[in-house]
């Protein structure tokens, strides 16, 4: 006899989630019919040719893994793979950094940099002191705002970031709301390339507020999602990591390989803690392995390998190198493309700008309502603070670009809403 069927489901009450603000994009650009269309959405490098990238370093090493009768596909550790977590903490901190030199550096493989984030947050919400705010950027990431809040550590708190006017970092601003921030708040960090505004710190501005952070006890967490994509040098690009690491500060960072080494599916990424004490560093390592037990239990291995090998060949290491240059390069070239073409057209706003923000985003100041007029006329896809992803316009897509620009700058609805 048929089980009675119930009229309701158990989630008959369920509620529309609301769509990423990045990721959904994508979705509506491939399901968008028109012929011409173009997504500059997701920070994900894309070729001239406005194809996915598989870095020819990572398939060098794949082919090598692929007749490597060790290999195996057992669990990793929970703490993940020992060549990874070394190599990554080096590359970061630099390789004689004190810190690991003297074996104050706990690092874990973690799930990219998402999920460095959020086990680390969720550390920092059982160990770190009761009721100590977490600190973002004004503009940052999207997710920066949502996984504390889930990770047990409340709302955030914000900071001045960005000069709208002069296109940089306001600093002053980002000084005065640092120093006001309670002592010992946690503060979140973009080593490079800043996420969306594509205006950094100089090196100068750095140890200026590494000062003001080490007086005021607080606690830096560093969010390096964009190592060597900046400037196309992993050394100049870690400057803040190794010289706040340097100065004895304690800190955590959360690393991913999604864009230097385009693992983005692969997941490849890391959490460290740097502690001032070597003693403890034993219980630090026990604690995070409780977080990412029931969570996810291990870490893939792929990405990892991958990554390690790459960090521990130095003729691989090069070649990565090189490529980070070429990728990084490509970019700078539809920098300077897009505002030429701006310029050409004549649209009404100074330009400079574009080439002046680094990483992979540009934050063009188009507004709400110009990004949407955009969206609809022309089926360009870019998230709607007007943040534009370079990687993903080529040679042939940037005229298109800019003449959606200038159209949109001159004739969409004004406001910002
Ligand atoms: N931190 C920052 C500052 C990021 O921009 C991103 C990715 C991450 C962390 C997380 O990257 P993982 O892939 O987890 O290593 N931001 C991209 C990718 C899309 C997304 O939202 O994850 C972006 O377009 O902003």
């Amino acid at each position: 006899m048929a089980v009675a069927v119930k009229k309701k489901s158990f989630l008959d009450g369920i509620p529309d989630a609301p769509p990423d603000p990045i990721l959904s994009l994508r979705t509506l650009y491939e399901e968008d019919p028109a012929e011409k269309k173009l997504n500059v959405s997701v920070g994900a490098y894309r070729t001239d040719e406005g194809k996915s990238y598989v870095l020819p370093v990572v398939k060098e090493v794949e082919t090598m893994m692929l007749d490597d009768p060790s290999l195996n596909h057992e669990y990793l550790p929970v703490e993940g793979l020992k060549e990874f977590r070394d190599a990554t903490a080096k590359l970061a901190f630099g390789e004689d950094s004190l810190a690991i030199r003297e074996g104050r550096c706990v690092t874990v493989q973690a799930l990219s940099g998402t999920g460095a984030l959020r086990v680390g947050l969720e550390f920092l919400s059982r160990f770190y002191a009761q009721g100590a705010k977490v600190y973002i950027p004004e503009q940052s990431w999207p997710l920066h705002r949502r996984i504390p809040p889930l990770s047990g550590m409340g709302e955030v708190g914000l900071y001045r970031y960005f000069n709208a006017d002069t296109k940089g970092v306001d600093f002053t601003g980002l000084m005065e709301d640092i120093s006001h921030a309670p002592n010992g708040s946690i503060i979140v960090l973009h080593p490079c390339a800043h996420n969306p505004t594509g205006a950094d710190l100089s090196f100068d501005e750095w140890k200026r507020l590494c000062t003001v952070i080490a007086e005021k006890g607080h606690l830096p967490f560093f969010d390096a999602a964009y190592q060597g994509f900046a400037t196309g040098d992993l050394i100049r690009d870690r400057f803040a990591l190794e010289y706040f690491a340097s100065q004895g500060i304690e800190l955590m960072l959360s690393q991913s390989y999604a864009k230097n080494m385009g693992l983005y599916g692969e997941r490849t990424g890391a959490l460290s803690v740097i502690v001032s004490d070597k003693s403890i560093v034993d219980r630090v390592l026990t604690q995070l392995k409780q977080v990412i037990r029931p969570m996810y239990s291990s870490p893939p291995a792929h990405g990892a390998r991958i990554a390690a090998t790459i960090l521990n060949n130095p003729v691989l290491f090069d070649k990565w190198n090189g490529e980070l240059k070429l990728m990084s390069g490509r970019i700078l070239e539809m920098r300077t493309a897009l505002k030429l073409a701006l310029q050409k057209l004549q649209t009404p706003g100074s330009w400079d700008f574009l080439e002046k923000q680094i990483g992979m985003f540009s934050y063009t100041g188009l507004t709400g309502p110009e990004v949407d007029f955009i969206q609809e006329k022309y089926h360009i896809y870019m998230m709607r603070n007007g943040r534009i992803s370079m990687a993903g316009l080529t040679t042939s897509t940037v005229d298109y670009l800019a003449g959606a620009m200038h159209d949109a700058v001159l004739n969409a609805p004004k406001g910002h809403l």
